[in-house]
């Protein structure tokens, strides 16, 4: 690590406003988006062009992962600065803050700083119980486009209480309601997530004596996929890029990435039988297109705003999302589909337009922007901070980024390889130059041993016992108060 570049891009970031005031910091998060990103290449139906600006504006990291792929792991991971193997939260069902009552959120650890810390939109789960209001000065609750999984006390008037007209829009049988996608018969600024950039763009407009943080959650593009017409419009479904899903690709998958993918492969049989598989990467390729322009109002505001050249901005996504690949649809597995995530970082003293290939992890944002900030961590992060790589993108040789999902279930991307050990022992190992697919596993190659021995030394040591249950408590949405259940 070369430190004078590290002191130097500390110094740039105290320097770059007057009297050496602490940076803001501007956290954009989309839900469910994988790496179908235009600066990230992956996919010939990304349309990206306002998170491709971001970009080319700052640090892209072509190597970030989720440290889980479910929302609640890996946001919860994030935002604690604390690993699912380390907390135990390795899943939606479980409820972090009653668990982890003195674990030190990045929200709170801002304005323990003296930070004026908002938040909006999708930032902590979902649904009940997950976003402690205590965290933050202020937050603009997210506006849901449909009604499921947010019934309940918390989401007071917030939200339509039944399915949109016409639902399901697809015309789809849904196996699970979210799996619809279409245009609501609303305007677009009445999107739920454009209400939210609305209230972000308000609150960038207006000037501060504090510093502050910012955090925009996108729901967008997590199902149901609804979006204005005009972003359905702009894909035609006969030029619609289908991911390759060989039939046989889990021959050589062990048992238990085998369970994780079935999970999906039912919807996604479903989805193919209903020869709606083109129409339905079409409308993810849509709601993407709408989440970037929703990112494009969000980063227009800021240039426009008195904080244009003292904010941090830092974009990324909670997890990839599968479409067929590995027979699998949604989340929830631990290949590179599910796991690899866009990330970039703008700020004073960031190259423009550079690029870093080093494996990240979305762990590594909470100890970076502490340290961008000027302030003090918590006693313990999992992460590594990202201030190295931001001065030189080539440094840091030796690093790895690893992914949990369900406990004792690993996965370790370093280099070329991505390696998978589950919780019953079965291994993955895949060279991802030669196999970006990743259909040969190579677990059992004599002439990988030593390869996937030095992988696995990079496992994590721990496997904390999984959290208690949603179940195991009483929520009282009120006061915001969790009490074991009698
Ligand atoms: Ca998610």
């Amino acid at each position: 690590m070369k430190l004078l570049q590290i002191i130097t891009i500390l110094a740039a970031f105290a320097s770059s406003s007057a009297e050496g005031a602490r940076p803001n910091i501007l956290l954009i998060l989309a839900d469910d988006l994988n790496d179908w990103v235009g600066a990230l290449t992956s996919h010939p139906n990304a349309r990206t062009p306002n998170i491709d600006r971001l970009a080319g504006s700052g640090m892209l990291f072509r190597q970030a992962y989720a440290a889980s792929p479910k929302c609640n792991p890996s946001r919860t991971a994030l935002l604690l600065g604390l690993a699912p193997s380390t907390t135990g939260i390795y899943d939606n069902g479980h409820w972090w803050r009653p668990h982890m009552p003195e674990a030190v959120a990045l929200p709170e650890a801002f304005r323990q700083a003296g930070y004026h810390v908002a938040g909006g939109g999708k930032i902590f789960h979902h649904t009940a119980g997950f976003n402690p209001p205590d965290l933050w000065d202020e937050y603009f609750d997210l506006r849901f486009d449909d009604p499921w999984d947010r019934a309940g006390p918390a989401y007071p008037g917030i939200g339509p209480a039944r399915p949109p007209p016409g639902h399901p829009l697809a015309g789809m049988t849904p196996f699970r309601h979210e799996l619809d996608w279409g245009s609501l018969p609303i305007r677009d600024a009445d999107y739920g997530d454009a209400r939210t950039v609305a209230w972000a763009s308000d609150f960038l407009r207006q000037g501060r004596a504090q510093p502050f943080l910012l955090a925009v959650g996108l729901f967008h593009p997590h199902l149901p996929w609804y979006a204005p017409q005009r972003f359905f419009a702009a894909f035609e479904a006969d030029k619609t890029v289908l991911p390759d899903a060989p039939a046989d690709d889990l021959a050589d998958v062990p048992a238990e990435g085998r369970r994780l993918a079935g999970r999906g492969a039912e919807v996604f049989a479903a989805i193919r039988a209903a020869g709606k598989w083109a129409e339905a990467v079409r409308a993810y390729a849509a709601n993407i297109a709408f989440a970037d322009a929703l990112v494009g109002r969000l980063l227009d505001a800021l240039e426009q705003s008195p904080h244009a050249e003292n904010t941090v901005v830092v974009f990324a996504s909670d997890h990839g999302f599968h479409l067929g690949e590995k027979q699998h649809w949604y989340k929830s597995t631990l290949w590179e589909r599910a796991t690899h995530v866009p990330l970039v970082i703008r700020g004073p003293g960031v190259a423009p337009g550079s690029v870093c290939d080093r494996p990240v992890s979305l762990l590594d944002i909470y100890p970076t922007l502490l340290e961008l900030a000027g302030v003090p961590a918590a006693p313990r992060l999992d992460g590594r901070s990202l201030t190295g790589l931001l001065a030189d993108p080539a440094s840091e040789s030796n690093r790895h980024a690893g992914i949990t999902y369900l406990r004792g279930n690993h996965a370790v991307r370093q280099g070329r390889w991505l390696y998978i050990r589950y919780r019953d022992g079965g291994e993955e190992l895949y060279d991802r130059d030669a196999d970006p697919r990743e259909l040969a596993n190579l677990a059992d190659s004599e002439e990988r041993r030593e390869v996937k021995r030095a992988l696995a030394e990079l496992l994590p040591r721990e496997n904390a016992a999984a959290a208690p249950l949603k179940s195991a408590y009483v929520f009282d949405a009120d006061a915001y108060a969790w009490a074991p259940k009698p």
